[in-house]
Protein backbone atom coordinates (compact mmCIF):
# COMPACT_ATOMS: atom_id res chain seq x y z
CA UNK A 1 0.00 0.00 0.00
CA UNK A 2 2.74 2.38 0.88
CA UNK A 3 4.28 1.76 -2.54
CA UNK A 4 1.25 2.10 -4.21
CA UNK A 5 1.14 5.71 -2.55
CA UNK A 6 4.03 6.78 -2.91
CA UNK A 7 3.94 5.80 -6.76
CA UNK A 8 0.96 8.07 -6.72
CA UNK A 9 2.70 11.02 -5.41
CA UNK A 10 5.87 10.82 -7.28
CA UNK A 11 3.48 10.25 -10.54
CA UNK A 12 1.31 12.96 -9.51
CA UNK A 13 4.25 15.52 -8.81
CA UNK A 14 5.82 14.59 -12.58
CA UNK A 15 2.66 15.15 -13.99
CA UNK A 16 2.42 18.46 -12.17
CA UNK A 17 5.88 19.69 -13.43
CA UNK A 18 5.50 18.24 -17.11
CA UNK A 19 5.87 20.73 -19.75
CA UNK A 20 5.37 19.24 -22.83
CA UNK A 21 2.94 16.75 -24.22
CA UNK A 22 5.48 14.46 -25.52
CA UNK A 23 7.04 14.04 -21.88
CA UNK A 24 3.37 13.54 -20.50
CA UNK A 25 2.40 10.43 -22.84
CA UNK A 26 6.01 9.56 -21.82
CA UNK A 27 4.45 9.70 -18.54
CA UNK A 28 1.45 7.75 -19.12
CA UNK A 29 2.87 4.85 -20.92
CA UNK A 30 5.39 4.72 -17.81
CA UNK A 31 2.88 4.54 -15.20
CA UNK A 32 0.01 2.98 -16.68
CA UNK A 33 1.55 0.48 -19.32
CA UNK A 34 2.41 -2.72 -18.67
CA UNK A 35 5.93 -2.24 -17.58
CA UNK A 36 5.19 0.57 -14.81
CA UNK A 37 5.83 0.03 -11.36
CA UNK A 38 1.98 0.22 -10.43
CA UNK A 39 2.27 -3.60 -12.36
CA UNK A 40 5.34 -4.37 -10.60
CA UNK A 41 3.53 -3.43 -6.92
CA UNK A 42 0.81 -5.72 -8.37
CA UNK A 43 2.89 -8.67 -8.38
CA UNK A 44 3.21 -8.68 -4.76
CA UNK A 45 -0.92 -9.74 -4.73
CA UNK A 46 -0.37 -13.10 -4.89
CA UNK A 47 1.53 -13.32 -1.84
CA UNK A 48 -1.91 -11.41 0.00
CA UNK A 49 -4.44 -12.98 1.75
CA UNK A 50 -8.31 -12.61 0.47
CA UNK A 51 -9.21 -9.44 2.48
CA UNK A 52 -5.56 -7.89 1.89
CA UNK A 53 -6.03 -8.54 -2.08
CA UNK A 54 -9.41 -6.71 -2.10
CA UNK A 55 -8.56 -3.60 -0.09
CA UNK A 56 -5.23 -3.36 -2.65
CA UNK A 57 -7.15 -3.76 -5.53
CA UNK A 58 -9.21 -1.35 -4.50
CA UNK A 59 -6.29 1.08 -3.88
CA UNK A 60 -4.20 0.55 -6.96
CA UNK A 61 -7.87 1.64 -9.12
CA UNK A 62 -8.06 4.42 -7.32
CA UNK A 63 -4.24 5.07 -7.91
CA UNK A 64 -4.84 4.68 -11.57
CA UNK A 65 -7.95 6.39 -11.46
CA UNK A 66 -6.20 9.52 -10.36
CA UNK A 67 -2.88 9.21 -12.01
CA UNK A 68 -5.29 8.69 -15.29
CA UNK A 69 -7.27 12.20 -13.96
CA UNK A 70 -4.19 13.83 -13.71
CA UNK A 71 -3.28 13.04 -16.95
CA UNK A 72 -5.94 13.69 -18.95
CA UNK A 73 -6.27 17.37 -17.14
CA UNK A 74 -2.83 17.83 -17.40
CA UNK A 75 -3.45 17.04 -21.48
CA UNK A 76 -6.07 19.43 -21.39
CA UNK A 77 -3.91 22.58 -20.18
CA UNK A 78 -0.93 21.65 -22.31
CA UNK A 79 -3.20 21.30 -25.65
CA UNK A 80 -4.69 25.18 -24.66
CA UNK A 81 -0.84 26.68 -24.09
CA UNK A 82 0.28 24.84 -26.68
CA UNK A 83 -2.45 26.10 -28.61
CA UNK A 84 -2.10 29.55 -27.52
CA UNK A 85 1.66 29.60 -28.18
CA UNK A 86 0.49 28.77 -31.85
CA UNK A 87 -2.22 31.58 -32.31
CA UNK A 88 0.88 33.90 -30.35
CA UNK A 89 3.57 33.21 -33.14
CA UNK A 90 0.98 33.18 -36.53
CA UNK A 91 -0.95 36.42 -34.89
CA UNK A 92 -0.77 39.07 -37.50
CA UNK A 93 -0.41 42.77 -37.14
CA UNK A 94 -2.89 44.31 -39.59
CA UNK A 95 -2.05 47.57 -38.34
CA UNK A 96 2.12 47.17 -39.39
CA UNK A 97 2.79 49.64 -42.88
CA UNK A 98 2.75 47.82 -45.85
CA UNK A 99 5.58 47.68 -48.36
CA UNK A 100 4.69 50.46 -50.81
CA UNK A 101 3.98 48.71 -54.66
CA UNK A 102 6.16 51.19 -57.55
CA UNK A 103 3.69 52.41 -58.94
CA UNK A 104 3.87 53.18 -62.72
CA UNK A 105 2.67 56.64 -63.75
CA UNK A 106 0.31 57.29 -66.64
CA UNK A 107 2.46 59.22 -69.41
CA UNK A 108 1.48 63.39 -69.88
CA UNK A 109 0.36 62.78 -73.09
CA UNK A 110 -1.84 59.69 -72.58
CA UNK A 111 -3.09 61.93 -70.13
CA UNK A 112 -4.14 65.09 -72.20
CA UNK A 113 -5.44 62.77 -74.25
CA UNK A 114 -7.37 60.96 -72.17
CA UNK A 115 -9.08 64.07 -70.63
CA UNK A 116 -9.63 65.37 -74.13
CA UNK A 117 -11.27 61.73 -74.78
CA UNK A 118 -13.37 62.37 -71.89
CA UNK A 119 -14.62 65.80 -72.43
CA UNK A 120 -15.33 65.13 -76.08
CA UNK A 121 -17.17 61.83 -75.50
CA UNK A 122 -19.31 63.72 -73.26
CA UNK A 123 -20.38 65.76 -75.69
CA UNK A 124 -21.25 63.53 -77.71
CA UNK A 125 -18.49 63.16 -79.76
CA UNK A 126 -16.97 59.33 -80.66
CA UNK A 127 -13.50 58.14 -81.42
CA UNK A 128 -12.18 57.60 -84.55
CA UNK A 129 -8.95 55.99 -85.55
CA UNK A 130 -6.98 55.99 -89.07
CA UNK A 131 -3.25 54.54 -90.34
CA UNK A 132 -0.16 56.09 -89.16
CA UNK A 133 0.90 54.82 -92.50
CA UNK A 134 -1.52 56.66 -94.80
CA UNK A 135 -1.65 57.05 -98.52
CA UNK A 136 -1.08 60.58 -100.41
CA UNK A 137 -4.72 60.15 -101.70
CA UNK A 138 -6.09 60.76 -98.09
CA UNK A 139 -3.33 62.50 -96.06
CA UNK A 140 -3.53 65.54 -99.22
CA UNK A 141 -5.36 65.10 -102.04
CA UNK A 142 -8.63 64.84 -100.33
CA UNK A 143 -7.85 67.29 -98.27
CA UNK A 144 -7.56 69.61 -101.10
CA UNK A 145 -4.33 69.43 -101.46
CA UNK A 146 -3.98 67.98 -104.96
CA UNK A 147 -0.03 67.37 -106.18
CA UNK A 148 1.87 70.69 -106.83
CA UNK A 149 -0.12 72.44 -104.37
CA UNK A 150 2.25 75.05 -102.78
CA UNK A 151 0.55 74.49 -99.47
CA UNK A 152 2.03 70.84 -99.52
CA UNK A 153 5.28 73.10 -98.22
CA UNK A 154 3.62 73.65 -95.31
CA UNK A 155 3.89 70.42 -94.11
CA UNK A 156 7.80 68.50 -94.74
CA UNK A 157 6.72 64.71 -95.67
CA UNK A 158 8.46 61.96 -94.75
CA UNK A 159 7.66 59.45 -98.32
CA UNK A 160 7.67 55.99 -97.70
CA UNK A 161 6.99 55.99 -102.20
CA UNK A 162 5.98 58.17 -104.27
CA UNK A 163 1.86 57.61 -102.81
CA UNK A 164 2.77 55.83 -99.36
CA UNK A 165 4.11 58.38 -96.56
CA UNK A 166 3.97 58.63 -92.73
CA UNK A 167 0.59 61.00 -92.42
CA UNK A 168 1.52 64.77 -91.42
CA UNK A 169 -1.64 65.78 -89.91
CA UNK A 170 -4.72 63.72 -88.07
CA UNK A 171 -7.24 65.29 -90.90
CA UNK A 172 -7.13 62.19 -93.38
CA UNK A 173 -9.19 60.43 -91.02
CA UNK A 174 -11.69 63.19 -91.85
CA UNK A 175 -11.66 61.91 -95.12
CA UNK A 176 -12.06 58.28 -94.28
CA UNK A 177 -14.67 58.95 -91.72
CA UNK A 178 -16.88 60.94 -94.12
CA UNK A 179 -16.31 58.31 -97.14
CA UNK A 180 -17.62 55.85 -95.23
CA UNK A 181 -20.45 57.76 -93.94
CA UNK A 182 -21.70 57.56 -97.42
CA UNK A 183 -22.55 61.03 -97.35
CA UNK A 184 -25.27 60.96 -94.47
CA UNK A 185 -24.53 63.05 -91.62
CA UNK A 186 -24.33 63.55 -88.75
CA UNK A 187 -20.77 63.16 -87.72
CA UNK A 188 -19.55 64.18 -84.31
CA UNK A 189 -15.70 62.30 -83.78
CA UNK A 190 -12.59 63.19 -82.65
CA UNK A 191 -9.20 61.54 -83.51
CA UNK A 192 -5.92 61.60 -81.25
CA UNK A 193 -2.89 59.90 -82.82
CA UNK A 194 0.84 60.01 -83.76
CA UNK A 195 1.72 62.16 -87.22
CA UNK A 196 4.85 62.61 -88.68
CA UNK A 197 7.01 65.63 -90.32
CA UNK A 198 10.66 66.08 -91.65
CA UNK A 199 11.06 69.43 -89.17
CA UNK A 200 14.28 69.87 -87.41
CA UNK A 201 13.89 68.50 -83.99
CA UNK A 202 14.25 71.87 -81.17
CA UNK A 203 12.67 72.85 -78.02
CA UNK A 204 9.12 73.05 -79.43
CA UNK A 205 9.22 70.60 -82.53
CA UNK A 206 9.60 66.90 -83.33
CA UNK A 207 9.65 64.93 -86.30
CA UNK A 208 7.02 62.94 -84.43
CA UNK A 209 4.34 64.33 -82.25
CA UNK A 210 0.26 63.72 -81.43
CA UNK A 211 -2.76 65.27 -83.00
CA UNK A 212 -6.44 65.25 -81.97
CA UNK A 213 -8.23 65.61 -84.94
CA UNK A 214 -12.31 66.47 -84.44
CA UNK A 215 -14.99 66.67 -86.94
CA UNK A 216 -18.46 68.02 -87.09
CA UNK A 217 -20.91 67.41 -89.95
CA UNK A 218 -24.54 67.98 -89.85
CA UNK A 219 -27.17 70.36 -90.92
CA UNK A 220 -27.01 74.04 -89.87
CA UNK A 221 -23.53 73.99 -88.21
CA UNK A 222 -22.07 77.15 -88.15
CA UNK A 223 -18.64 79.31 -86.75
CA UNK A 224 -21.09 79.79 -83.26
CA UNK A 225 -20.44 75.89 -82.92
CA UNK A 226 -16.90 75.55 -83.60
CA UNK A 227 -16.25 79.06 -81.36
CA UNK A 228 -18.62 77.62 -78.41
CA UNK A 229 -17.20 74.45 -78.64
CA UNK A 230 -13.45 75.63 -78.77
CA UNK A 231 -14.25 77.69 -75.41
CA UNK A 232 -15.18 74.69 -73.65
CA UNK A 233 -12.06 73.03 -73.99
CA UNK A 234 -10.50 75.76 -73.35
CA UNK A 235 -12.09 76.21 -70.06
CA UNK A 236 -11.63 72.38 -69.22
CA UNK A 237 -7.95 72.40 -70.29
CA UNK A 238 -6.89 75.58 -68.41
CA UNK A 239 -9.69 76.59 -66.32
CA UNK A 240 -12.59 78.50 -66.12
CA UNK A 241 -11.23 81.74 -66.41
CA UNK A 242 -9.88 81.27 -69.97
CA UNK A 243 -11.27 83.06 -72.87
CA UNK A 244 -10.17 82.14 -76.71
CA UNK A 245 -9.24 84.32 -79.73
CA UNK A 246 -9.58 83.31 -83.25
CA UNK A 247 -7.50 84.62 -86.14
CA UNK A 248 -8.31 84.59 -89.69
CA UNK A 249 -5.82 81.99 -91.13
CA UNK A 250 -5.11 79.48 -94.23
CA UNK A 251 -5.60 75.66 -94.41
CA UNK A 252 -6.85 74.47 -97.74
CA UNK A 253 -9.16 72.01 -96.09
CA UNK A 254 -11.38 74.52 -94.14
CA UNK A 255 -12.77 77.48 -95.40
CA UNK A 256 -12.81 80.19 -93.37
CA UNK A 257 -10.14 78.94 -91.13
CA UNK A 258 -8.60 80.51 -88.41
CA UNK A 259 -5.23 80.36 -85.81
CA UNK A 260 -6.97 79.43 -82.16
CA UNK A 261 -5.83 81.25 -79.13
CA UNK A 262 -6.31 80.89 -75.64
CA UNK A 263 -5.60 83.79 -73.21
CA UNK A 264 -2.47 82.94 -71.32
CA UNK A 265 -2.86 80.97 -68.07
CA UNK A 266 0.27 81.62 -66.68
CA UNK A 267 0.06 85.64 -66.50
CA UNK A 268 -3.72 86.12 -66.81
CA UNK A 269 -3.48 87.85 -69.73
CA UNK A 270 -1.26 90.56 -68.61
CA UNK A 271 1.69 89.37 -70.44
CA UNK A 272 5.05 87.61 -69.76
CA UNK A 273 7.67 84.92 -71.54
CA UNK A 274 5.38 82.36 -71.79
CA UNK A 275 2.98 83.66 -74.24
CA UNK A 276 5.83 86.44 -75.41
CA UNK A 277 4.20 89.02 -73.72
CA UNK A 278 0.69 89.02 -76.11
CA UNK A 279 -1.24 87.82 -73.40
CA UNK A 280 -1.89 84.86 -76.09
CA UNK A 281 -1.24 81.48 -76.46
CA UNK A 282 -1.28 79.87 -80.17
CA UNK A 283 -2.61 76.60 -79.20
CA UNK A 284 -4.68 74.65 -82.50
CA UNK A 285 -5.93 75.49 -85.91
CA UNK A 286 -9.60 75.11 -87.00
CA UNK A 287 -12.32 76.09 -89.76
CA UNK A 288 -15.40 75.28 -91.29
CA UNK A 289 -14.61 72.24 -93.56
CA UNK A 290 -14.30 73.55 -97.25
CA UNK A 291 -16.67 72.97 -99.25
CA UNK A 292 -14.74 71.29 -101.82
CA UNK A 293 -13.63 68.61 -99.31
CA UNK A 294 -17.23 67.74 -98.42
CA UNK A 295 -18.03 67.43 -102.10
CA UNK A 296 -14.95 65.08 -102.32
CA UNK A 297 -15.66 63.15 -99.44
CA UNK A 298 -19.38 62.18 -100.76
CA UNK A 299 -21.35 65.17 -98.88
CA UNK A 300 -23.67 67.05 -100.58
CA UNK A 301 -22.27 71.14 -99.51
CA UNK A 302 -25.07 72.74 -99.93
CA UNK A 303 -27.08 70.29 -97.47
CA UNK A 304 -24.38 69.85 -94.66
CA UNK A 305 -21.42 72.03 -92.93
CA UNK A 306 -19.20 71.01 -90.31
CA UNK A 307 -16.29 72.45 -88.92
CA UNK A 308 -13.01 70.83 -87.94
CA UNK A 309 -9.92 71.60 -85.93
CA UNK A 310 -6.58 70.22 -85.17
CA UNK A 311 -4.79 70.36 -81.58
CA UNK A 312 -1.16 69.39 -81.11
CA UNK A 313 -1.47 67.22 -77.78
CA UNK A 314 2.16 68.38 -77.49
CA UNK A 315 1.15 71.60 -76.86
CA UNK A 316 -1.33 71.50 -74.76
CA UNK A 317 0.33 69.41 -72.13
CA UNK A 318 3.38 71.76 -72.31
CA UNK A 319 1.52 74.65 -71.09
CA UNK A 320 -0.85 73.40 -68.89
CA UNK A 321 2.32 71.58 -67.22
CA UNK A 322 4.97 73.90 -67.80
CA UNK A 323 7.07 71.82 -69.69
CA UNK A 324 9.71 73.72 -71.63
CA UNK A 325 11.01 70.64 -74.34
CA UNK A 326 9.44 68.67 -76.47
CA UNK A 327 11.71 66.32 -76.29
CA UNK A 328 10.95 65.29 -72.65
CA UNK A 329 8.18 63.37 -74.18
CA UNK A 330 10.14 61.09 -75.67
CA UNK A 331 12.82 59.99 -73.32
CA UNK A 332 11.67 57.80 -71.36
CA UNK A 333 13.65 59.76 -68.15
CA UNK A 334 12.03 58.73 -65.20
CA UNK A 335 12.91 61.52 -63.32
CA UNK A 336 10.77 63.79 -65.86
CA UNK A 337 7.89 60.83 -65.96
CA UNK A 338 7.33 60.62 -61.81
CA UNK A 339 6.31 64.10 -61.85
CA UNK A 340 2.97 63.01 -63.17
CA UNK A 341 1.22 60.75 -60.35
CA UNK A 342 -1.62 58.98 -61.08
CA UNK A 343 -4.88 60.06 -60.31
CA UNK A 344 -6.32 57.00 -58.86
C1 LIG B 1 -2.58 70.99 -89.10
O1 LIG B 1 -1.89 69.98 -89.02
C2 LIG B 1 -4.02 70.92 -89.52
N1 LIG B 1 -4.33 69.60 -90.01
C3 LIG B 1 -4.90 71.29 -88.33
C4 LIG B 1 -6.32 71.54 -88.72
C5 LIG B 1 -7.23 70.50 -88.61
C6 LIG B 1 -6.72 72.77 -89.18
C7 LIG B 1 -8.55 70.70 -88.99
C8 LIG B 1 -8.03 72.99 -89.57
C9 LIG B 1 -8.94 71.93 -89.45
P1 LIG B 1 -0.70 72.62 -88.27
O2 LIG B 1 0.31 72.26 -89.28
O3 LIG B 1 -0.75 74.02 -87.83
O4 LIG B 1 -2.17 72.20 -88.70
O5 LIG B 1 -0.49 71.68 -86.98
C10 LIG B 1 -1.39 71.68 -85.91
C11 LIG B 1 -0.64 71.64 -84.57
O6 LIG B 1 0.28 70.55 -84.55
C12 LIG B 1 0.22 72.88 -84.33
O7 LIG B 1 -0.53 73.89 -83.73
C13 LIG B 1 1.26 72.35 -83.37
O8 LIG B 1 0.75 72.38 -82.05
C14 LIG B 1 1.41 70.90 -83.76
N2 LIG B 1 2.63 70.67 -84.53
C15 LIG B 1 2.87 70.90 -85.85
N3 LIG B 1 4.13 70.53 -86.17
C16 LIG B 1 4.71 70.06 -85.05
C17 LIG B 1 5.99 69.51 -84.72
N4 LIG B 1 6.95 69.33 -85.62
N5 LIG B 1 6.22 69.13 -83.45
C18 LIG B 1 5.26 69.26 -82.51
N6 LIG B 1 4.03 69.74 -82.74
C19 LIG B 1 3.76 70.16 -84.00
Amino acid sequence: MDELLKIKEEALTKIHDCISLKELNDLRVFYLGKKGPMQAAMKSMKDMSKEERASFGQVSNKVKQEITQAIDEKKLTLEEAEMNEKLKSEKIDITLPSNALALGSIHPLSMIREELEELFIGMGYSIAEGPEVESDHYNFELMNLPKGHPARDMQDTLYIDENTLMRTHTSPVQARTMLDAKGKGPIKIICPGKTYRRDDDDATHSHQFSQCEGLVIDKNITMADLKGTLELFAKQMFGEKREIRLRPSYFPFTEPSVEVDISCHNCEGKGCPMCKYTGWIEILGAGMVNPKVLEMCGFDPDVYQGFAFGIGLERVAMLKYGIDNIRNFYSGDLRFLNQFTRKD
